[in-house]
């Protein structure tokens, strides 16, 4: 069985969709995988909630308890490789996951690494992307799955959903758009990894 593990930071909405197509569409049968941890940097992410709900195994690691990057990035390691089973690593999926990761840590996991990332990526690597569709004027918006390198955001693009930018809308408005493309393609993506 080939485990998956889902790091997050907050509200979890793309770790819930990922976890519901994962049973709606019995990926243990299909694929062989299944979702089995969620692990949060943050205590208070909604997301731990659903996760302890359906059975999954919870984890919270707060980054503000490690003196560095590097021992925050060890620890997450450890837990993470709990789930790596005999010639079967573990997939790792940041969805919603707020902490740069170090270069070692990304190299661990090479090849199955995930992110989401709610820009058109190569446009609007790093935070605040939606404002800045905006501010640029853009006329569509979207979201990439892309391999997490150590280079942020510009791993190799799995798929992409595109929105229109509405005249109007504010940095929330396009998110939320914007989200709901999320996930319908981030499981996706996941799925069509998993069938290769
Ligand atoms: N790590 C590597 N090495 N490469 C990537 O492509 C990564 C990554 C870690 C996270 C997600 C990413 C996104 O999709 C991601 C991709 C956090 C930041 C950030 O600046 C930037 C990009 C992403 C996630 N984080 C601040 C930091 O100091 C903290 C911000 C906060 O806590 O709110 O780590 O956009
Ligand atoms: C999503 O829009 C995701 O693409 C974005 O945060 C939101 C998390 O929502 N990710 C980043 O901005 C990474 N820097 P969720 O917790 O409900 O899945």
């Amino acid at each position: 069985m080939k485990n998956i593990v889902i790091l997050i930071s907050g509200g979890g909405s793309n770790m819930a969709a990922i976890v519901k197509t994962a049973r709606r569409d019995a990926w243990a049968e299909k694929f062989g995988a299944r979702v089995v941890a969620v692990i949060s940097n943050k205590a208070s992410a909604a997301g731990l909630v659903f996760a302890a709900e359906h059975g999954l195994a919870t984890l919270v690691l707060d980054h503000k308890a490690f003196e560095s990057r590097e021992a925050f990035d060890a620890a997450l390691a450890q837990a993470i490789d709990r789930y790596d089973q005999p010639g079967q690593p573990a997939l790792v999926v940041l969805a919603g996951f707020m902490r740069i990761l170090t270069p070692g840590f990304v190299s661990r996991y090479e090849g199955r690494l995930l992110n989401i990332h709610p820009s058109l990526l190569p446009a609007f690597p790093g935070l605040h992307t939606h404002q800045r569709a905006i501010d640029a004027g853009c006329k569509v918006a979207g979201v990439t799955v892309h391999q997490v390198t150590a280079e942020l955001d510009h791993g190799p693009i799995l798929a992409q959903a595109v929105v229109p930018v509405l005249p109007g809308d504010s940095a929330e408005t396009l998110a939320a758009r914007v989200l709901t493309q999320e996930h319908h393609i981030y499981p996706q993506a996941i799925a069509d990894l998993l069938s290769t």
